[in-house]
């Protein structure tokens, strides 16, 4: 719809900097959402997927259950969605406490 001419003039049209309303506009951006995905293995106990999915990505044990499963019957899923930095870091917390009790559990990370 056009803008009607008594509205107030919007913040790109009173900046008289082109450059400084478009970074203004960059600057609210949303950063870009990662998915951490797990995968399905023959060794790791259900109930250590189940456990991680509760405290690593804050799942209910209903959800963790549910997700769990998923993973089981569908070979990968997704556990949640994060900006990079903690998609990453939640890859080698699964990661490292699945190495400290022997199992196989992998996880990685994928662009929404
Ligand atoms: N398949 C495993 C078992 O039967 C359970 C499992 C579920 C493993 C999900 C990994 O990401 C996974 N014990």
């Amino acid at each position: 719809m056009p803008e009607s001419p008594r509205k107030p003039p919007g913040r790109g049209q009173r900046d008289r900097e082109g450059a400084l309303a478009t970074e203004e506009r960059q600057r609210v951006k949303r950063p870009p959402k990662f998915k951490v995905v797990l995968y399905n293995d023959d060794y790791t106990p259900m109930e250590f997927v189940v456990s991680l999915l509760e405290t690593v990505f804050s799942k209910t044990p209903t959800e963790a259950t549910q997700l769990m499963l998923q993973i089981h019957r569908g070979g990968r899923g997704v556990a949640g969605l994060y900006v990079l930095e903690v998609a990453e870091t939640k890859v080698s917390t699964v990661h490292k406490q699945a190495e400290q009790r022997g199992y196989p559990l992998r996880a990685g990370v994928e662009p929404e």
